[in-house]
């Protein structure tokens, strides 16, 4: 018996979505954008290296994530495609990136210095500069900083700056002003990095978002994160209905108990729940322990393609539901995802939860296995 699947609770992470996502961006980009695969957070709960693997082989031609451990993780899967780290990494660990050919972000010049006392055994590093062009979050934001950090690099003969992008606040919003404000920055302080330095860099701005919205503006890459997920950054993307997408990630379990409870029988911790009549209800072997989170209470799931209620509170590792007949032990229970003609989307689940679909496959956890489909 596969010890991962002994509880028979299971996200299925669809293959074949990630590479209908993948081509249907590429035939919106032209020839000269390519697509860097976001699969930072365990490629946003999917997998990491799967979706990795198949994104590839879909048309991605280099991978993204935001820490050097998550890139290390690729590369121990015998990834040898160009990644990329896109968030602040020590710098001593500078050399463990360049042993492994792994690019780094860098925006402090302070940062360029520590690094480029290290040894790095005879390897060169590559960097990416980041610009903050209104994120806020990380990179330089002045003229001064880059004429700095250009001289800086000048006199470090094993450390190249490979490329150079900045990262959107609002390329998914209805008001497209702040997102031009930032472009006409980062095209200005790219103007100012071209009379300053004559190496060639990949330029990279946009996300899934930019790159739905306006895919001729894009430079070199895309960092194409939760579209190729199947998941529309925003309802206004959705709407826009630019790019067809299909959603990768569904969520399964089995009926592990099935009963029948009288008018005024509770359920679940704190009695939140009482029948009104006669009532059916399940037991699904999935809680809160795996990020099936208590805010799920009231949520609905599919049993035989039909909705129903999940009822009572939500448990460390078991959720109720209100079944509208009797079902045997065993029976599918889909929490996410498609079964007989009906859909729960993670956009529908996420704005139960008041949050984005994004954080939905992020918070269901290692508890839960991934079984991937369409290899
Ligand atoms: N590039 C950077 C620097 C990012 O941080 C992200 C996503 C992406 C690209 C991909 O964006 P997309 O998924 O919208 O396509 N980062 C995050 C984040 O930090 N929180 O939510 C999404």
């Amino acid at each position: 018996m596969n010890r991962a699947l002994i509880r028979p609770t299971w996200a299925e992470i669809d293959l074949e979505a990630i590479t209908h996502n993948i081509k249907a961006m590429i035939q919106r980009l032209p020839e000269r954008t390519e697509i860097i695969a976001v699969v930072k957070a365990n490629g946003y709960g999917h997998g990491s290296v799967q979706v990795a693997k198949r994104a590839l082989e879909s048309g991605a031609t280099s991978l993204a994530v935001a820490l050097l451990e998550e890139a290390l993780e690729l590369r121990e899967a015998g990834i040898d495609a160009p990644i990329l780290v896109l968030g602040w990494v020590p710098p001593e660990a500078a050399a463990i990136a360049s042993k492994h050919h792994i690019s780094l972000t860098f925006f402090q010049k302070d940062w360029l210095d520590q690094v480029s006392r290290l040894d790095l055994n005879g390897e060169t590093l590559q960097l990416h500069l980041k610009i903050d062009t209104g994120m806020g979050r990380i990179g330089i934001r002045t003229n001064e900083e880059l004429r700095e950090i250009l001289y800086a690099l000048n006199d470090k003969p094993s450390i190249y700056l490979t490329g150079v992008y900045t990262h959107f606040a609002t390329a998914d919003a209805q008001n497209l002003t702040y997102f031009h404000k930032q472009r006409e920055r980062f095209s200005k302080m790219l103007a100012e990095l071209k009379e300053l330095w004559s190496g060639e860099v990949a330029i990279h701005i946009g996300n899934s978002a930019s790159a739905i919205r306006l895919p001729e503006g894009m430079y070199d890459f895309v960092r194409y994160g939760i579209s190729m997920y199947g998941l529309y950054p925003s309802q206004v993307v959705k709407e826009e209905q630019a790019i067809n997408l299909k959603q990768a990630f569904s969520l399964h379990s089995r009926l592990a108990h099935v009963k029948q409870i009288e008018a005024g029988d509770a359920v679940s911790y704190g009695l939140t729940y009482s029948a009104e009549k006669t009532e059916w209800i399940g037991t699904i072997p999935i809680g809160y322990g795996d990020g099936w989170i208590r805010k799920f209470q009231g949520f609905s799931v599919l049993v035989d393609g039909k909705r129903q209620p999940i009822v009572g509170r939500i448990c460390m590792d078991q959720t109720m539901i209100r079944l509208d007949r009797e079902y045997p032990v065993g029976t599918k229970v889909t929490l996410l995802g498609s079964q007989n003609g009906s859909f729960i989307s993670m956009d529908e689940a996420a704005s139960y939860l008041d949050t984005i679909n994004y954080e939905i496959p992020c918070l269901l956890n290692e508890r839960i296995p991934r079984i991937y489909k369409g290899r």
